[in-house]
């Protein structure tokens, strides 16, 4: 790197000098010559500015007026172009050249495919015109596109199409207008050749919104569910957040390459195509799922995110956490709520408690940023839910409607702050949030430490809890949070008993406010069972040493699934940290028989939904199990997590084997019932895949399959416990698929995750596979991205073979695709978390990254990080 990046703080913030009003932009589309003309309505806010500064990336500037005459009173840098002596308000004319086909950034406009499409979030405008690239400056825009007819068809950009026309040559033009100002980063294109399904929607106020989704020709039968799914997503914003859409059109685009997921531009979604495209043959359940839900979250944020957008980055949660909230509430109520709350929560539990421990930990409203596309986190998205589904435990859901709509009052069509919105929610309920506001400040995970006592003469139960956030690597010292603790007592027979204190009835949600808390209930006739954090109502880690007794009793009478769960998942937690520190000291396993009665007893319960019974019954993933310990010793945990089930699966064949056979369905549907029934069996054929008979049924479960669900978990199951047949159903699976990219994902995922000795051999290998491409995220996410965060055990191979694999791809992608790298170096960043030995061969990698002449700013930021925490 010649020169340090240089970082901005969230504390720096000022409003910009000044704005623009409205902006023409007319594009003449081509491969790698594409001229964009931006005619903009630039207006003084700062009475005491005399230069105009422009952001710009990678653009040739053509030509620049003002007012109509050349101006020949500017300089350019790297990244900017300032202009002087402007007047008050002017018309600039910004001519720029870009080159769209050797974008391989994703970022900006660029091909993919054989269509051009566009991805502005978060400072990608930048480099398709010199522009105040900052979403505190709304514009109107329209949007001329001119083309070749043949080979694009289909002109599109935001808001309604109100021209168009053909000119000589074959090409054609169409003129976009968006009435809604928006900032450029919700700005898009899209041009090319598609199948389109078309649909509309008649809002409650009975206007009619057409809905267009567009796919590659050839793949019109996948777009059904992301319509239906939209459709569901405009009906339950306004029956549940009474939230209608504004436009007379709304655009879905399924594109290959992508580096997120999907982008909300305001009318014109852009999605990953692995977003969009279902159905039976080539989705699996969970594919369909996250279609619903990622949809779902692209048309919420037409309110949270387009019409009140952010003032800065720093307030990326303001929008992203509120968004995912409204998603996941959206799933919840279409389908089984306790099992959406679980997925959550592992999310949390899992990779996001361990991206506090790590080098780039931040608050949900991080203080300073080297590069944007960095923070787009598990920390501002999930954690900024929680922060949002917090509110709503203290509000109440009619409190917080309440504050929901005072918050568009005040904030429609403006760039507003995560401030704004707590103070809305404040306001509109009259609860005192003044140190909950420190959850937007504080990083780190709380861990909250309970101890409970029963007195029997008083017939009093007291209860103390304490909370201390440990130092994370940017903020040292930390102060107690309003923590929201919902707890629940129950008698020796699973009644629940009325909390009472002061001779009141209280609410189950105790504010824990103070570093330490007594909370004393009264009239507790017997020593009581405990349920506590239910729904894990705060994002922080339990301390609380339950007997086995007390979470066998939770697991079948606490009268919330997810409780039940979760006391399931604690008595697992205790046993697995037990036997891996008797792993370490060379002792015996110990897994005793009343484990495993636990969990016969949920897998023999006929009233329990089959999609609980499959989540009680999944065992803790490696890399959360990680997370409990102070140096995560990957092959102790690995050989336990193995040895518990194989033991289960000997233990329980028999229920498995019936359950197996009872859970067949005579036909595919994506009912939620009926994938909780499937997700079940094919939890009982991955147990069984490890006993006498598993080759035997994971081969005729594959040879069956009617759908890819089936299809995947017998691939799934054949991989995990190394079966004979694993080949030649991988072989078998390229042989159907080899041409189609996301089916081919699931393959390359289950070479990325293979247990066998040759795993990393074997992928290195498969990138020359015809279906692989390193340019395409999808691909390289699936391949590299599964082997360095699902193979524990061979990315930390002793001989430090994983880790060199992965920075020779960084290295590759360093250039041609930066925020993909930057998004697979997360796991070597972690390094002080293992044993010396590892500690030191991948230090010495991202030694040997850090050294690199064009290292970009993405991953710059991180490994500065990382190597001087
Ligand atoms: N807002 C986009 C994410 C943009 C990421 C930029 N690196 C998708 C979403 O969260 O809905
Ligand atoms: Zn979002």
């Amino acid at each position: 790197m010649s020169h340090q990046p240089s970082a901005k703080y969230r504390a720096d913030y000022t409003s910009p000098d000044f704005t623009i009003t409205h902006i023409d932009l007319d594009f003449i589309l081509d491969d790698t010559q594409t001229v964009v003309t931006a005619v903009s309505r630039v207006i003084k806010q700062n009475q005491d500015a005399t230069t105009l500064v422009l952001d710009g990336e990678d653009l040739k500037l053509v030509s620049l007026q003002i007012d109509g005459s050349e101006w020949g009173d500017y300089s350019t840098t790297e990244n900017s172009l300032t202009i002087n002596n402007v007047p008050e308000s002017f018309t600039l004319t910004v001519k720029t050249e870009i080159n769209p086909a050797g974008n391989t950034k994703l970022e900006g406009l660029y091909k993919s495919g054989d269509a051009f499409c566009t991805q502005c979030e978060a400072e990608g405008f930048r480099r398709i015109t010199f522009y105040l690239d900052r979403p505190d400056v709304l514009a109107k825009f329209t949007t001329r596109v001119e083309a070749d007819k043949g080979a694009f068809p289909y002109l599109l950009s935001n808001g309604n199409r109100v021209e168009s026309g053909d000119l000589d040559s074959g090409r054609h033009w169409v003129k976009w207008e968006d009435p809604h100002a928006k900032p450029s980063y919700l700005f898009a294109l899209v041009a090319g050749d598609f199948d389109v399904l078309r649909d509309n929607f008649v809002t409650v106020s009975g206007r009619n919104v057409e809905l267009e989704i567009f796919v590659d020709k050839g793949n019109l039968d996948r777009a059904p569910h992301a319509m239906t799914s939209l459709k569901n997503a405009m009906k339950w914003d306004e029956e549940r957040f009474g939230l209608e859409y504004d436009l007379d059109i709304y655009m879905i685009v399924a594109v290959d390459f992508f580096n997120m997921g999907a982008m909300e531009n305001k009318g014109l979604n852009v999605f990953n195509s692995k977003f969009v495209l279902a159905n039976d043959k080539t989705a699996t359940d969970n594919d369909y799922l996250g279609i619903e839900s990622v949809i779902g979250h692209e048309y919420f944020h037409n309110w949270t995110g387009n019409r009140v957008t952010c003032r800065d980055w720093f307030q990326l949660s303001l929008k992203e956490g509120l968004t995912v909230f409204r998603d996941q509430e959206f799933s919840s109520d279409l389908g089984s709520r306790a099992v959406n709350r679980i997925n959550n929560v592992r999310i949390i539990r899992g990779p996001q408690f361990a991206e506090d421990e790590s080098p780039m930990a931040h608050p949900i409203r991080p203080e300073k940023v080297i590069e944007m596309n960095n923070f787009y986190t598990l920390t501002v998205y999930e954690k900024g839910s929680e922060v949002i589904r917090m509110m709503h435990t203290l509000l109440g859901e009619e409190n917080f409607q309440a504050g929901m709509r005072l918050y568009f009052e005040r904030h429609d069509g403006t760039a507003a702050t995560c401030d704004d919105f707590v103070l809305a929610m404040e306001d509109a309920s009259g609860i005192d949030l003044s140190l909950f506001r420190r959850w937007y400040s504080q990083s780190g995970t709380p861990v909250v430490s309970v101890k409970a006592e029963y007195n029997s003469e008083e017939k009093t139960f007291a209860l103390t809890l304490r909370q201390d956030t440990p130092a994370t690597s940017d903020q040292k010292e930390k102060q107690p949070l309003h923590i929201p603790v919902d707890v629940e007592l129950y008698d020796n027979t699973g009644k629940v008993i009325e909390l009472q204190c002061n001779g009141k009835v209280i609410s189950n949600v105790l504010s824990l406010k103070e570093t330490e808390q007594t909370f004393v209930f009264e009239n507790v006739a017997t020593k009581p069972y405990l349920s506590l954090l239910r729904e894990f109502s705060a994002p922080v880690k339990l301390h609380y040493d339950a007997s086995d007794e007390e979470l066998q009793f939770l697991m079948v009478h606490a009268r919330n699934e997810f409780a039940r769960w979760d006391a399931g998942q604690m008595l697992l937690a205790k046993h697995i940290k037990a036997n891996v520190l008797k792993v370490q000291s060379g002792e015996a396993l110990n897994i005793p028989e009343s484990l495993i009665d636990a969990f016969r007893g949920v897998l023999l319960d006929k009233e329990i939904d089959p999609a609980l019974v499959a989540e009680v019954l999944t065992l803790p993933s490696e890399n959360e199990i990680g997370g409990w310990f102070e140096v995560v010793d990957v092959d102790a945990i690995n050989s336990v997590r193995s040895a518990i089930k194989q033991r289960f699966a000997q233990e329980m064949k028999d229920e498995f084997s019936a359950l197996y056979q009872a859970l067949k369905q005579a036909e595919y549907s994506i009912e939620h019932s009926s994938i909780g029934k499937r997700t079940l069996r094919n939890l009982c054929l991955n147990y069984l895949a490890g006993t006498e008979q598993g080759n035997e049924l994971v081969e005729a479960q594959y040879t069956h399959a009617d759908n890819m669900t089936d299809t995947v978990a017998a691939m799934t199951a054949a991989n995990t416990s190394e079966l004979n047949c694993r080949e030649a159903l991988m072989k078998d699976f390229s042989g159907k698929w080899e041409k189609d990219g996301l089916v081919m994902d699931k393959w390359f995922i289950l070479q990325g995750t293979n247990p066998a000795a040759n795993a990393l051999e074997n992928i290195r290998v498969q990138m020359s596979h015809p279906a692989f491409d390193i340019k395409n995220p999808n691909r390289t996410r699936s391949l590299v991205g599964s082997f360095c965060n699902n193979n524990p055990v061979h990315f930390h191979a002793k001989d430090g073979s994983g880790y060199k694999f992965l920075a020779e791809v960084l290295t590759e992608l360093n250039t041609s695709n930066p925020q993909v790298a930057s998004r697979l170096i997360d796991p070597l960043l972690k390094f002080r978390r293992f044993d010396v030995a590892r500690q030191g061969m991948m230090r010495a990698e991202l030694e040997k990254l850090s050294v690199l002449d064009n290292l970009a700013k993405d991953l710059f930021e991180k490994i500065d990080k990382a190597l001087n925490a």
